[in-house]
């Protein structure tokens, strides 16, 4: 459909920007998936050599290796020249919030490491304001889920545990922990001061908002039946 084939001119708009030799971070979710299948496609045509990747998610570890990609640990490598990844909601300063997958941990340590965050969004993904439509996810200790619902409602969000659909009960992250999604009224008008606040409780690993990380965001659009790229201008 539409948002399928926006999704899929962007993801392979990105992977123009990776060059042979290149330490690349491989996003989560379907248009970081889509990249991923992209670059898998150039490699096995011979049009990039000498790719390793960092993933963020077992969904990246499982597409990786059916596509023969190389990868290694974020303890292993030296640096992360490029990271391609989505995102659930952009605003204008090109703030984000992530982890509409669940992986925003992962996701945010390869992109805050990269020397150029690129993010790869649908037209749909463009808002004003954060957290009107989106939800913004917490990830918690098992243990700790209620005293943080409790502490993001002081806070004035209403926080719900996000509950899986092929598993009983909710779901678990790649690290083992829970996801709490939570809903600030009228928005996050501070994304930079929540983002802090909110990783700073006890009992919080990583939400997924993203302040000062993204150096680019390319655009799926459709124009005219015809799918084209916009490079988004913060
Ligand atoms: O979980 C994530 O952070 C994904 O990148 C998500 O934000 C975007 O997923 P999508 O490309 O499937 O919409």
């Amino acid at each position: 459909d539409l948002q399928d084939r926006m999704k899929q001119a962007v993801a392979e708009a990105a992977t123009e920007q990776i060059r042979s030799g290149m330490v690349v971070g491989l996003g989560s979710g379907s248009t970081a998936a889509l990249m991923i299948q992209a670059l898998g496609a150039k490699l096995k045509r011979g049009e990039l050599t000498d790719i390793t990747g960092v993933t963020t998610s077992f969904q990246g570890e499982v597409l990786a290796a059916e596509l023969g990609i190389p990868l290694k640990s974020l303890n292993a490598i030296e640096r992360i020249d490029l990271a391609i990844d989505g995102a659930d909601e952009v605003d204008p300063a090109f703030q984000l919030i992530k982890g509409g997958g669940a992986c925003h941990v992962q996701e945010k340590l390869v992109a805050r490491r990269a020397e150029r965050f690129v993010v790869v969004v649908d037209a749909t993904k463009l808002v004003d304001t954060l957290n009107l439509g989106f939800l913004l996810p917490v990830e918690v200790l098992p243990g700790a889920w209620r005293q943080v619902q409790a502490e993001l409602q002081a806070l004035g969000g209403e926080a719900q545990l996000r509950m899986a659909v092929r598993k009983a009960g909710p779901v678990v992250t790649d690290q083992g922990n829970l996801v709490l999604d939570v809903r600030f009224a009228g928005g996050i008008t501070d994304p930079a001061g929540l983002e802090q606040e909110i990783n700073n409780l006890p009992g919080v690993l990583e939400n997924g908002l993203f302040v000062g990380i993204t150096d680019q965001v390319l655009v799926g659009e459709i124009a005219g039946d015809q799918p084209r790229v916009r490079d988004l201008e913060k």
